[in-house]
């Protein structure tokens, strides 16, 4: 028994891995090792012999373990204390940096909404920020006394006193854009006009900037029922489900006849917004058929051509899409918004790939 205490304890002392210190262990007191044996052997002896032998080989088994449990604690130490010694960081040098900017929440509706509407066809047309008034409000068959045109509204450009030309404003919707295309393009045509617009407003949902989509169709022969359909495409598209449902609610806007203000079938399910189920509608959209007087003011004969308009406010479509409270913060500049919100430059929306994975 000495024998084996002095093998064993002295192999133990010298065992340089786990791996070496597993096969002791086996070989002294695994099933078949060599005090496991001894053991068994306790069966043949006298009562005495056992009596005497019994607890020493018991001892020596406990003596054996607790030192394999000891050494293996030590090499664990030494182990990670020579990990420490070569893995060091120098926490002091500058971090890996991330990519810097991301894609504003109303570049990237932008962007999904333009790719839904050239699908169908349509192309992008853009305009001066800065309109007559003119292009702004009389071409869209708004009359001189019509409330929008005031200065509670409207934001009019600087003019000296006794400058008596025609009054610029800060574009109160995109429209102008399409009246410029139809003038300069004629019928047919299809096209939207995505951009920014002003109005005199401020609060929650309402900033004195903010950007429209407006698209206008005109051909021959199109009705409400291809106007219907573009909409309920471009929701299905939009908010990424198979099955929307439109209502269209009889309204009235200066540059369409008739009008129609469009709400989509959705749920506020715990605050989470589901599209094309539920008994809620949501306001989503305008439209209408172009007035008469509006393809005049484009220079289209509205007695052979006619086509539907409407309008979409995109800042409101990103809060709907994706969860953001307030439109003021849109405008601010904060880089955790924009970190938090923002969209990798790499990931550009199509129909194919994806809009906004
Ligand atoms: C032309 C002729 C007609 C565009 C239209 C609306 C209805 C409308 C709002 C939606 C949300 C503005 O941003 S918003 O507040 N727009 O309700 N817009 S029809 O009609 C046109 C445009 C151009 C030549």
């Amino acid at each position: 028994m000495d024998d084996l205490r002095a093998k064993y304890l002295g192999a133990i002392a010298g065992a340089r891995d786990e791996a070496a210190l597993e096969e002791l262990r086996v070989a002294a007191v695994g099933k078949k090792g060599e005090v496991s044996l001894a053991m068994r052997e306790l069966g043949r002896m006298t009562p005495e012999e056992r009596q005497t032998a019994g607890p020493k080989l018991n001892a020596l088994k406990d003596e054996i373990n607790s030192a394999l449990a000891a050494k293996k604690a030590a090499l664990g130490d030494a182990a990670l204390d020579e990990r420490l010694r070569t893995e060091w960081l120098d926490v002091t040098l500058p971090g890996r940096s991330r990519p810097q900017g991301s894609v504003h929440p109303v570049s990237q509706v932008t962007d999904e909404v333009t790719t839904i509407f050239a699908d169908m066809g349509f192309a992008v047309a853009e305009g001066p920020q800065i309109e007559s008034d003119w292009y702004n409000f009389d071409a869209l068959n708004i009359p001189a006394e019509h409330p929008t045109r005031t200065e509670m509204d409207t934001f009019y450009m600087h003019r000296d006193p006794g400058d008596n030309r025609p009054p610029h404003v800060l574009r109160t919707h995109t429209s102008p854009v399409q009246i410029r295309a139809m003038q300069a393009q004629g019928a047919p045509i299809r096209v939207i006009a995505p951009g920014r617009v002003y109005r005199a407003d401020y609060d929650q949902t309402h900033t004195p900037m903010f950007h429209q989509i407006e698209g206008l169709a005109i051909d021959r022969d199109i009705s409400m029922a291809n106007l219907k359909w573009c909409l309920e495409e471009f929701c299905r598209a939009f908010f990424e489900v198979d099955k929307v449902e439109l209502r269209f609610r009889a309204s009235h806007f200066p540059f369409t006849e008739p009008s129609a203000e469009v709400d989509l079938r959705c749920s506020w399910e715990g605050g989470q917004l589901k599209v094309g189920e539920g008994d809620d509608w949501m306001e989503i959209l305008g439209s209408g058929m172009v007035h008469p007087s509006v393809l005049r003011a484009g220079e289209i004969d509205p007695e052979i051509w006619q086509g539907f308009a409407f309008g979409i406010g995109i800042d409101r479509l990103a809060m709907l899409k994706y969860g953001m409270p307030d439109l003021r913060a849109f405008f601010d500049s904060d880089l955790r918004w924009l970190r938090h919100y923002g969209f990798s430059a790499l990931d550009v929306p199509s129909l194919r790939g994806g809009l906004s994975r």
